[in-house]
């Protein structure tokens, strides 16, 4: 998730951090926006020391190499850009990720009866696309979701009125996150091009640097490669960010019967600042809403 974030100081600080070898970027500012004060590079300074002294003293006592060979390679330079962001996401926001399971039988069959209405040709649409869809409809139910810290202190966030839904992508450089833009005013058809496009951009190198801002909420799917449940990292200044996971058919006790159904597992994330657990259980159930029972007939495709 290569973000490079503004960085709010004074010239003063900044020629203190830089006598220090401190990057900005990686220092979290104590005050209103962001700001970072000369008391935060000082903390920084300090804790980087205590972690440094912490990997050497670990590092003297045992080497990888001392148990068989190794090699040593480096990683790529988006896994490089992305780190300090993921090490920020993580350590800055207090995670919780709530579990669910979404019954997605109609919507798999309308998908996969969409043919076309010239050539009756079968249309591939992956279900990431509808899920977007149903992801704004909740997003404008449950607007915290779509918002992010102003100051945390004065208790103050921004709420988006727009809908760019990022979508997490798998590439051979790492992974990048682009923003689907309005998803709100675009239908199925369009959104699956769109997405299509921007992936292959993103594995390409192609994207412009723009294009990884200013989201509302992320999706990462692993449903096209497998795994049941998994725990995403907010892609800050996000405040929430959605799993999504392979479906798969089962057994279920459904209108007074077992039956086979088909089972999605998501598993959302969110900020513990800004949403509360309550919150977070009724936005997957109006996820799964809309995802289940006559979802698809509700679209324009
Ligand atoms: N359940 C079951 N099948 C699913 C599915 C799900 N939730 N999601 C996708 N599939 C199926 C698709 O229908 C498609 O099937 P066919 O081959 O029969 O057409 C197949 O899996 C492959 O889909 P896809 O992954 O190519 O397409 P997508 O629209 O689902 O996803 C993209 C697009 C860009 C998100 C994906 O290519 C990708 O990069 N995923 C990885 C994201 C990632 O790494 N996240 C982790 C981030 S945290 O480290």
């Amino acid at each position: 998730m290569s973000q490079i974030k503004k960085i709010f100081t004074t010239p003063k600080v900044r020629k203190f951090a830089r006598e220090l070898g401190a990057n900005l970027e990686n220092i979290v500012g104590s005050e209103r926006k962001g700001r970072i004060t000369q008391e935060d590079v000082k903390k920084f300074v300090n804790s980087q020391l205590n972690n440094e002294i912490k990997i050497n003293s670990e590092k003297s006592e045992f080497d990888h190499s001392d148990f068989g060979e190794v090699e040593f390679k480096e990683i790529s330079r988006v896994k490089k850009l992305a780190a300090p962001h993921l090490i920020k996401s993580w350590n800055t926001i207090p995670h919780v990720t709530h579990h669910e399971e979404i019954d997605i039988t109609e919507l798999e069959n309308f998908r996969n009866s969409l043919t076309d209405r010239y050539t009756g040709e079968k249309i591939k649409i992956t279900p990431l696309v509808f899920i977007m869809k149903a992801l704004v409809i909740c997003l404008k139910k449950f607007p915290f979701f779509n918002s992010s810290i102003e100051d945390i202190n004065s208790g103050k966030v921004v709420k988006k009125k727009y809908f760019h839904i990022g979508i997490a992508v798998d590439t051979k450089h790492g992974l990048m996150v682009p923003k689907i833009r309005d998803v709100n005013n675009k239908n199925i058809k369009s959104l699956a091009k769109e997405l299509s496009d921007v992936s292959e951009k993103c594995r390409k190198l192609k994207i412009d640097k723009k294009e990884f801002y200013g989201g509302s909420m992320t999706i990462s799917s692993l449903g096209g490669i497998g795994g049941c449940f998994f725990t995403p990292i907010i892609n800050s200044p996000e405040v929430s960010i959605l799993g999504v996971s392979r479906s798969k058919k089962k057994q279920i006790f459904y209108k007074d019967k077992f039956t086979t159904r088909t089972i999605l597992p998501i598993s959302l994330s969110y900020d513990h600042r800004v949403i509360d657990g309550a919150e977070a259980a009724r936005f997957c159930n109006e996820l799964s809403e809309n995802l289940g029972d006559n979802f698809a007939y509700k679209l324009s495709i």
